[in-house]
Parts: structure tokens; sequence; C-alpha cells
């Protein structure tokens, strides 16, 4: 039988007075959703596929060091930007027990997790996309290493997608560079609830370089969690046909993601930015996440284009910061515009330029 989901294997476990120490480490990047993932199935079973660039600059980077758990229980130490990190400790606990049927071996080490990100964490980008994939990717690498049940590479992310989904919807797609499909979709053969799909073989040149201003309006706590955000749409009375329409939506942009066509890109990724936080504002309880800076920024990209038919767009996670979404040949007039138009709105450090990326990497 092939390797596959669901992936649990009592088999591995390390041999009694053979576990062993060692040490690895990954940077795994964020990914910014194009057709967004808001609302979801036990388990993780996303309700609509969705669409994302993986990112290049905004990730975090992991170092693991194992060693026999000296209680024979799972035990971890995770320290944050150098500082230990309660909330992170007992987060990445609680996954790793999550998945300790898939992986037997993680309550026989104790880990020592150092982590750091390029972006502020907990402001709307993607920060459990790259944490949580990155855990998966270590997970994974100690099975590939120890064990040598995952055959080639196509096997390991595919394993690595499918555990970073069960920590994360949004982690399934950062596992991949480029641009990765998460979600079953008629349009696309290969493609699953279970873990991301890369597609990048059929998107057009302009695409595979495309440019994402991170646009830092406020870098505070979240005010609504992904959890309970997701939760809210079991109850949101525009549910259904929202979770119909992404599907609409997937079909079109692919199609002009595959042909280049930036006006039909615009207008259905800037569409399905405003309907994730309609979806907010027409749930109950309400959210309104994004700031007066963020409108005045929507309102400045708009107009700039328009004046000078540049296709330069936006997008929006679940949070107030604009992600501003540009062919890489603009990158000069950008770095104008947001100087002379968009600087005044931003809060410290302004802004982070970041694009398409190649996907985690191993780093030790
Ligand atoms: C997305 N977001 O597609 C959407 C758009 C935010 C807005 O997926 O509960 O952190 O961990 O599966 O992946 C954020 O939700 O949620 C998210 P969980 P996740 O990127």
């Amino acid at each position: 039988m092939p390797y596959g989901p669901p992936y649990k294997n009592p088999a591995l476990r390390f041999p009694q007075g053979n576990i062993p120490t060692g040490k690895t480490a990954w940077r795994s990047p964020s990914n910014i959703a194009l057709i967004k993932y808001w609302g979801k199935k036990p388990v993780q079973i996303p309700r609509n596929p969705s669409i994302s660039f993986t990112l290049q600059n905004a990730y975090s980077e992991t170092e693991v060091s194992y060693l026999p758990a000296r209680g024979g229980r799972l035990e971890i130490e995770f320290y944050f930007e150098g500082e230990r990190n309660p909330k992170f400790e007992e987060k990445t606990a609680k996954f790793f027990e999550s998945v300790a049927d898939i992986f037997p071996f993680v309550d026989q080490l104790k880990f020592v997790i150092r982590s750091r990100n390029t972006f502020p964490h907990s402001a709307g980008i993607a920060s459990s996309a790259s944490g949580m994939s990155v855990l998966a990717l270590v997970l994974c690498d100690l099975e590939w290493m120890h064990f040598g049940t995952l055959q080639n590479r196509d096997d390991f992310l595919r394993k690595v997608s499918y555990v970073a989904r069960l920590g994360s919807g949004s982690a399934s797609r950062s596992v991949y560079g480029g641009v990765v499909v998460w979600g079953e979709s008629k349009e696309i053969p290969g493609s699953s609830d279970l873990y991301g799909f890369p597609v990048n073989g059929e998107i057009h040149d302009i695409f595979k370089t495309y440019k994402d201003t991170i646009l830092l309006v406020d870098d505070g706590e979240k005010k609504v969690s992904s959890r309970a955000g997701h939760s809210l749409m079991e109850s949101n009375p525009f549910a259904g046909e929202r979770f119909r329409q992404a599907h609409r939506n997937l079909a079109a942009l692919l199609k002009a993601m595959r042909s280049g066509d930036t006006e039909t890109f615009i207008r259905i990724t800037e569409s399905e930015a405003l309907t994730l936080h309609a979806m907010m504002m027409t749930s109950l309880p309400y959210y309104l996440l994004m700031k007066p800076n963020t409108l005045q920024i929507i309102e400045k990209i708009i107009a700039y284009r328009k004046k000078t038919g540049l296709p330069v767009s936006f997008t929006l996670d679940a949070g107030p910061n604009v992600h501003m979404l540009y062919p890489s040949a603009l990158k000069e007039k950008v770095r104008q515009f947001i100087q002379n138009e968009l600087i005044s709105f931003l809060n410290p450090p302004g802004f982070i330029e970041d694009e398409v990326g190649k996907g985690p990497e191993k780093i030790l």
C-alpha cells in the first residue's frame, strides 16, 4: 500500500535504550491567500478550496535539538526570539500530542526549540502558517532521518503538508513554493482537502515573480483568533453562498493566472479580501478588523491603479495590514508610490517587501 493519509504508524518508535540525540533546523515561509480559507469542519477540513502565494521573506526559522525524554513522556522547551515562551510551549506540546499517533516517537523525546520570525507575529500575517509548517517539517525530518519510511521528496512534502494542516489549515500551503492550492476542487486534479498541492506548472510567468509589499497598519495582537473566526462561519447566514462563491472564484482565478490576465486577477483577489472581512462583519459576534488607515490605503491603491493603469492591487489577511500585490517589473514605481502616498498611514517598521517564494529550506 502506498504510504499516505492518515499516516498512523505505530512502528515509528525508537527501540528502548536507543533513543537518539540530534539537531535539525528549518526555515518555512508564511503565505498570502488569494482565495481565502474561512470556515472548516472537523478535523481541519476546509469548507472551500483556497489558493495562495508562498512568501519569501516572511518566514519562521526554527532550530530543534532533541534528546531522550527523562520521564518517558514528551517534554518541550520553547524559546521564541531568545526568550522562553510558555504560550508557544503549550501550543507546540498540544500540537505534538495531537499527532502522537502519526509520530509515536514524540513522547520518547525532549525537544528544545529555538524559533524566530522575520515579521511581527499575531498581526494577521499568517504566523501560524510559517510556525506550524516549520514544526511539521521538523517532525517529518526526524522520521526521514531515523526511520526511512518516506521514499522521496514528494512523499516527504506531502506528509509535511498533511501534518502542517492539522496544526493550522493555512500552514498546509506554506510547504511548497510558488502558487499552492489546498482543498479539493473539480478544476484541479490532485487537489485535496488533506494537503496542499502546488500548481506552478500551469501559472503564467508574470505571476511567478509577483511582489507582495506588506503595509503594516498595526502590529498589535489579533482581535479574533482564526479558530474563533472559522467557527463563526458555522452560524453565518451567508456562509453557504460564500463557500460556493469560493469554488467559482478559484476556477476563474486559475484561468486568469494561466493566461496572465492581471485584470481578472485583481477583480477576484480584491473581492475575496473584502468578502473575507464581510464574513467577519456579518458574523455574531461581529468583528471589524480593518482600521481607518486600512481603508485609506485601499482607496489610495485603487486611485493609483485608475490614474496610472498599472496592475497594482490589494489583498487582506484576517487583520488590518494590507498586502499590495504587483508584477516585479513595477518594483521601483511602487516604492515611489509608497513614499509619496502611503508612508503616513503606516506604523513602524512601515512595510515588508516580499515576493513569491521558493518554499521551505533545511538550514542545518
Ligand atoms: C487563509 N486565513 O486562507 C485565511 C484567510 C486568514 C484569512 O487561514 O484554525 O490560522 O489554524 O486552521 O490557517 C487563518 O487561519 O486557521 C487563515 P486554523 P489559520 O489564509
